[in-house]
């Protein structure tokens, strides 16, 4: 029996031995992989080719993609002159001169002609939403739709997503007035519930409820306000205001959106 337990002992001893050796034997093959893995350094000289071909593509995208001024065609002015006595704060002081081109892609032109409308007033007081992008922008009567009083939209569907360099808007322009809580807007969601990013805002004091914007309040006349999109992308345009220094209507005769299809 004694013999027979002494064996035992010397088996578990042994395998004890051997599991104390193991990891000291792996942690000596790893301190050793570095030196006997000469076949890796060849890796390096096969991986540099993809990320050295990669810039010429950016090079061929910007020749075709040269800048042009973009085409405004404007209507007849309704007024001459500086208008006085509009009391609204952070208000642009008009250029005295007409506003310098605005450059886009070769190729840009206004997605939004003729494209569908809808607006938080589904009934205009006068005219229909259809006069928003009917190309026509003369400042007369029949030339504009009126909404309802306080914060109102119109929503322009593009039909397909464009990447968007600048919208120009013609509120009103018979008479100097200022409209309040500009804002405008670009989606990929119709309901604006998501994706939305906001291009212009000079409701300083968030009395809109769409979070406060940095932008300054300005003057209608028939150049209308150039928005500088930035090449955004999206399908929906919508523009918010709520009333003019005039009354509390929202008025809209043109919004042009200036958009290239994307590829
Ligand atoms: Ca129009
Ligand atoms: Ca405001």
């Amino acid at each position: 029996m004694r013999g027979l337990t002494f064996i035992c002992f010397a088996i578990a001893g042994s395998l004890v031995l051997q599991a104390c050796q193991k990891p000291a034997q792996q942690e000596q093959a790893k301190t050793l992989a570095p030196v006997a893995a000469p076949s890796e350094t060849k890796q390096p000289e096969q991986a540099p080719p993809p990320e050295q071909v990669k810039p010429s593509a950016p090079a061929a995208q910007s020749q075709s993609e040269q800048l042009m001024p973009i085409d405004i065609k404007l209507p007849k002015p309704m007024f001459v002159g500086t208008p006085t006595n509009i009391a609204v704060e952070n208000l642009e002081q008009p250029l005295g001169h007409p506003r310098p081109p605005f450059l886009a892609p070769a190729g840009t032109k206004n997605v939004a002609l003729k494209k569908p409308v809808t607006s938080s007033d589904e009934q205009p007081i006068i005219g229909e939403l259809s006069l928003v992008t009917d190309g026509d922008k003369e400042g007369g009567e029949g030339s504009f739709v009126e909404l309802g009083p306080g914060v109102q939209y119109v929503t322009i569907d593009l039909k397909a997503r464009y990447t968007i360099y600048a919208i120009v808007v013609w509120h009103y322009h018979k008479q100097p007035v200022v409209y309040h809580d500009v804002i405008v807007q670009a989606s990929d969601d119709r309901a604006f519930g998501s994706s939305v990013q906001t291009l212009f805002n000079n409701d300083i004091n968030n009395s809109s409820r769409k979070g406060a914007g940095k932008d300054m309040s300005y003057v209608e006349t028939a150049e209308g306000k150039l928005i500088d999109a930035k090449g955004v992308q999206a399908r929906y345009v919508r523009l918010y205001s709520r009333g003019n220094t005039s009354n509390d209507l929202n008025h809209y005769i043109e919004v042009e959106v200036y958009g290239k299809a994307l590829q």
